[in-house]
């Protein structure tokens, strides 16, 4: 046996080592357990790794290659029926559980692996088959990955010098949408939601009616400006009269009917009163598929008599614009969408891109450069070597814009146009097979009126209030139900369905198809569910 020299006993120690840390590799990369870096790369930290050290590629990639399996194994999870929607915690519990710190001094790359890890196990998985709860749902696979690739590139898109694929991308996929929505040319912009959108909207209206606002305010208004909008709409409707020196006063809800749907009648009542007191009726908000109960607002109509009083139409399609992709459904839904003078449309709700996608288009060319520009020197030269109308930045009243678009045309491009509208076509089918399935369990469940889209309202009744007539009190009871078997649903973690009174009656469930995960098996498995869950509660 021969004598263990310092230098030899060293020797060996390193292969050993190495030994380790290739099993250690080979364990990870067998894609077995949880993801874990090798003892080598997780005890480094942020200054090992790019791009603080330029030798670092190895331990970087090693790094990310870890985090990218995390995000893997939750995809996995988010799509598989045996595994929660989650684990709810109160957040005086969750704070406990979690470690938030910010530590004074930095923590090695395994910490940061464990805290992603921890993150995703604690989050809701809204992409999961049983989660119903929310307009925007599901976790559509190419969108994802447009999304890691948005990331990776990290770019803002005020400028084409810095942006110039995703602008040019921008314009392409704005353009197709304003066509699908029946203009040619026209204006557009992704913004930070919905609510933004209409912003947008209420902005433009107000500046291609009142010019001068831009410069002189509001000495520049003849009198007070109204606005109109359905008792069901969005409330950023009535946000956008609040922050924009309206008041929500000024702010006319105009009544619905039965089913959730501007009454034109009275819209042209309201408007006639506000012109008679001397107030400058001026835009209208028609809300194609309300947040509650997807309702449509009757657009010919409402289009009449926008151009009777002289009126800015905007349609908010947010929640409803991914049904134009339907030729069964698109009519007669969005007839005369084509007569609007602006649209908000969300592919994050109904088209399922991830979060955020919200877009606003406008009939009218260059009107956000017009409403909204201010010229910054030092972002938007007008000598620079490309035609300056490629920089979008100065469209807008934010200056940095994220990159929405990508994730959006990567999925275009795997669907096709055509697959959108099957996934319309499906989700509308889901939709009715739910309704059919309430009907037929009529004990259990109460439809509360025939939906327009793929919101369903109901009631789930329990044992106790089976059989007993329905009247005022016994909807107070179904109210109470919604509250309670929530609850028990979050505790559970098996579904989640999203519940709220309206101005006609106390709480009812409002559930949200809007998911590719969703199959017919999962709205048996959610009723059933609901049954298990809350079929022995007492109301009082
Ligand atoms: O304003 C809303 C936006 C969204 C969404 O983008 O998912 C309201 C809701 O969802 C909702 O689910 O009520």
């Amino acid at each position: 046996m021969s004598k263990l020299t310092l230098d030899g006993f060293f020797s060996y120690c390193k292969q050993i080592a190495e030994h380790i840390q290739l099993g250690e590799r080979m364990a990870a990369l067998s894609g077995q357990g949880t993801p874990r870096l090798t003892s080598a790369v997780g005890n480094l930290y942020y200054d090992s790794i790019l791009p603080y050290r330029e030798d670092a590629n190895p331990q970087t990639r090693e790094f990310l290659q870890r985090v990218l399996d995390v995000l893997l194994d939750y995809v996995q999870q988010v799509n598989d029926r045996n595994e929660k929607i989650l684990d709810f915690k109160m957040p005086e519990e969750m704070l406990k559980i979690l470690d938030l710190h910010l530590p004074e001094d930095p923590l090695p790359l395994k910490q940061l692996l464990e805290d992603c890890k921890t993150t995703l196990k604690h989050q809701v998985k809204t992409g999961h088959p049983h989660f119903f709860n929310q307009l925007s749902t599901g976790l559509d696979i190419v969108s994802l990955a447009g999304e890691w690739l948005t990331a990776a590139a990290n770019t803002n898109m005020f400028t084409y010098e810095i942006a110039p694929v995703f602008i040019l991308m921008e314009n392409v996929v704005l353009e197709k949408m304003r066509n699908m929505i029946g203009w040619k040319g026209g204006d557009s912009i992704l913004a930070p939601g919905g609510s933004v959108s209409n912003l947008y909207a209420f902005l433009a209206a107000r500046h291609h009616k009142f010019p001068y606002y831009k410069e002189k305010g509001l000495t520049s208004l003849p009198g007070h400006l109204v606005m109109f909008t359905s008792d069901q709409c969005h409330y950023s409707v009535k946000s956008c009269a609040s922050v924009c020196g309206l008041g929500t006063d000024y702010c006319i809800c105009v009544p619905s009917d039965e089913r959730g749907r501007m009454i034109p009648q009275e819209l042209e009542r309201l408007v006639r009163y506000h012109k008679d007191k001397g107030h400058i009726p001026f835009f209208v908000n028609a809300t194609a598929g309300t947040t509650v109960l997807g309702a449509f607002d009757p657009l010919p109509e409402i289009a009449d008599i926008c151009e009777k009083y002289d009126m800015w139409m905007h349609v908010d399609a947010a929640w409803g614009g991914g049904l134009l992709f339907s030729k069964k459904y698109r009519h007669p839904r969005m007839t005369a969408i084509e007569r609007a003078d602006s649209v908000t449309w969300n592919p994050h709700k109904l088209m399922g891109t991830l979060l955020q996608c919200s877009t606003v288009h406008f009939k009218y060319e260059g009107i956000l450069l017009s409403c909204n520009a201010m010229s910054a020197e030092y972002l938007f030269m007008t000598d620079k070597i490309y035609d300056p109308k490629y920089d979008t930045g100065d469209k807008v009243i934010q200056c940095g814009r994220h990159n929405d678009i990508f994730k959006l045309w990567l999925q275009w491009r795997a669907k096709g146009t055509s697959g959108f509208e099957n996934h319309m076509d499906r989700l509308m089918e889901l939709t009715e097979y739910m309704v059919r399935r309430i009907k037929e369990q009529p004990d259990k469940f109460q439809l509360i009126l025939e939906p327009e889209m793929v919101n369903v309202s109901f009631w789930y009744l329990p044992q106790q209030l089976r059989h007993v007539p329905h009247s005022a009190d016994k909807e107070l009871l179904l109210g109470k139900v919604c509250a309670k078997l929530k609850g028990r649903m979050m505790q559970a973690g098996t579904i989640m369905v999203g519940y709220q009174p309206d101005e006609r009656r106390p709480n009812f469930f409002r559930n949200i198809i809007s998911s590719a995960a969703v199959t017919e098996r999962d709205v048996d498995f959610l009723l059933a569910e609901m049954d298990r869950l809350g079929h022995d509660i007492i109301v009082d």
